[in-house]
């Protein structure tokens, strides 16, 4: 983690206010106000040539009563939590987190996926063919320069998502399947920065937060499920990997620790839910009723 503190990859400059001093009902105000879900559209450059105007689906604008968010961390073993988590209206899911073998902890139903541009660009993820990527909506993101300088994110991306992209769109034009715009991961950054008072790692945030915040823009009501852990906190990695690293929770390139103390300031869920379930309840954007 130290060594993250100290790289800038994406030359991050931030001048804003670093405070924690914020009640959790005002970091909610300031996710509505600040975090509007924005998907690449194609209306800018280099984008526009590239004909991603009629590549990208139509805007992301189906709304849902209750949501729920399933991290992929391995404390949400032997939770039993898998009917509940299906009895949501919508599901979201991580990267390549199978369910298939894991039901009764994690449930079966998938309703989007959001992936990050390792997914897309590296073979071992067969994301043409994996049956994890079909039949649902798929959200992926890569981190642009804070800058938000699209003809160099085009140019030289983490991992190369384009040319996948446009070969999917182009093969299955009836999955709904969209780019996170840049803006809306840096301004999640922003966010978690402006609300912390040590300098966080000048990395993007997690799919995981960056997950969460998407749901809270189309959920009236979201489920978070072993983001914050429970009692069952555990070094394995993922629940379905032998794999131990407590980074995986709390965070090394990521800034996670500091997006969970965020989520954890804005949830509503009582002691027990989070201690016993694992499970955070956030408001989604509808329901948050802010001062003009
Ligand atoms: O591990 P990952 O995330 O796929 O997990 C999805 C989200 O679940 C939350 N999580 C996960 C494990 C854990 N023990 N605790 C948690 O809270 C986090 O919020 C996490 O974001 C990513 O964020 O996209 C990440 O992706 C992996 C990896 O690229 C994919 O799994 C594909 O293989 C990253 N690992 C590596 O690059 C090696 C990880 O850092 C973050």
């Amino acid at each position: 983690m130290k060594n993250y503190v100290h790289s800038n990859k994406h030359n991050v400059l931030y001048q804003g206010q670093q405070e924690a001093s914020k009640s959790g009902q005002e970091i909610l105000c300031q996710m509505k106000q600040q975090a509007k879900l924005r998907t690449l559209d194609g209306s800018e450059q280099p984008f526009a040539h590239l004909g991603f105007q009629q590549l990208a689906p139509p805007k992301l604008q189906q709304m849902y009563t209750t949501c729920a968010v399933v991290t992929s961390a391995g404390a949400i073993l032997n939770s039993s939590l898998g009917p509940e988590i299906d009895s949501h209206d919508a599901v979201l899911r991580f990267n390549a987190a199978p369910s298939e073998g894991y039901e009764q902890d994690v449930g079966n139903k998938t309703t989007i996926r959001i992936i990050n541009s390792q997914i897309l660009a590296n073979p071992e993820h067969k994301f043409n063919r994996s049956l994890l990527f079909k039949n649902i909506t798929l959200v992926a993101w890569d981190p642009a320069p804070y800058n938000i300088d699209l003809y160099k994110w085009y140019r030289s991306p983490d991992y190369d998502l384009f040319t996948p992209y446009i070969h999917h769109r182009k093969n299955f034009p009836e999955q709904p399947f969209y780019i996170l715009h840049p803006s809306f991961i840096w301004k999640l950054w922003d966010i978690v920065q402006s609300n912390t008072q040590e300098n966080i790692q000048r990395n993007p945030p997690s799919s995981g937060f960056i997950g969460i915040v998407m749901m809270m823009n189309v959920c009236e009501e979201v489920h978070v499920y072993e983001y914050i852990p429970s009692m069952r906190q555990t070094s394995l990695c993922h629940y379905h990997e032998k794999y131990y690293d407590a980074a995986c929770t709390f965070g090394a390139y990521h800034p996670l620790l500091y997006e969970k103390l965020l989520v954890k300031r804005m949830s509503t869920s009582s002691e027990e839910d989070l201690k016993k379930k694992g499970k955070v309840t956030l408001p989604g954007f509808s329901k948050i009723n802010c001062p003009l």
